[in-house]
């Protein structure tokens, strides 16, 4: 089997040091849990950046910042941008990152519920637009799902060009909103993208390391971090994504299966840097 991507979600823009102290604000703190991940494992930093009293921001300048920071401790490794922001953000606020010509970017396809009154809002043509300008920019897009229906507008949009094959989808389970984080749910979305594609998967909340599991096993890959989850264990809180990405790397070894690299994940997705 192909060796494992891990993505670490270090950040987020929901998440606070309320839920766990080790969530990352300053620029310093967010080099300091991607250098946890990296170390750890993952060859992808999933990135969502803040201020430094913890709001969330698509700040180009941030982002910057926060991405040189991250290289100086991380070289090789593969970072992406979020442009899904937070709820409410504009589209001209959520796609500041790309300007920065990351690797990678999130393209979210689809619209759902997040929780009591937040609407993640996502239009057919706001996706089309997000896809053009980041293959302007020959920005890889992560195609972030949160239900089924979502994967077939991927579909759709892929059909017409503005999604490029091979795609690469990110399943995003467990959301309250979106498709539950069950094993009957994961095989549904595995099975219903191309044979050429790859997925990885983000189980939310006591799900991550249930899906992780699977994903490790069904030859997909695995997503982990605080953005989705702060407990290492029931009760126990990670203290950092780094101890997050170590589970899973333990779980990969018990099964057989490797980790790969930053060069190596580039490989698996077709990324040519
Ligand atoms: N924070 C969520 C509203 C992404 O990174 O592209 C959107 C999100 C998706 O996290
Ligand atoms: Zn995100």
């Amino acid at each position: 089997m192909e060796k494992l991507i891990i993505t670490a979600c270090i950040c987020g823009a929901e998440v606070t040091k309320e839920h766990n102290p080790a969530v990352p604000y300053t620029v310093e703190e967010i080099a300091r849990e991607a250098q946890s991940a990296y170390k750890a494992g993952a060859s992808i930093i999933h990135l969502h950046v803040r201020f430094d009293d913890g709001t969330p921001t698509q700040s180009k300048e941030r982002f910057f910042e926060c991405m040189e920071a991250i290289k100086k401790l991380c070289p090789d490794v593969i970072i992406q941008p979020s442009t899904g922001g937070a709820v409410g953000m504009s589209n001209d606020e959520r796609l500041q990152p790309i300007e920065l010509m990351p690797e990678m970017a999130t393209l979210d396809c689809g619209t759902c519920n997040f929780g009591g009154d937040d609407i993640f809002v996502n239009t057919e043509n706001m996706i089309i637009d997000f896809a053009n300008k980041m293959n302007a920019r020959g920005i890889k897009p992560e195609i972030e799902v949160f239900d089924k229906g979502m994967i077939d507008m991927a579909l759709r949009l892929n059909k017409k060009g503005y999604i490029k094959s091979p795609m690469h989808f990110d399943f995003v389970m467990g959301v309250n909103g979106g498709i539950s984080g069950t094993p009957r749910d994961l095989l549904f979305m595995a099975n219903s993208i191309p044979h050429d594609a790859t997925w990885t998967v983000a189980g939310v909340g006591r799900c991550e390391f249930p899906m992780a599991v699977m994903g490790i096993l069904m030859g997909g890959h695995v997503r982990v971090g605080f953005e989705d989850n702060v407990y290492l264990e029931k009760g126990v809180l990670a203290r950092s994504n780094g101890e997050l990405v170590e589970k899973v790397v333990r779980l990969a070894k018990e099964l057989g299966r490797g980790i790969a690299s930053p060069a190596e994940a580039r490989k698996i997705l077709g990324i040519n840097n």
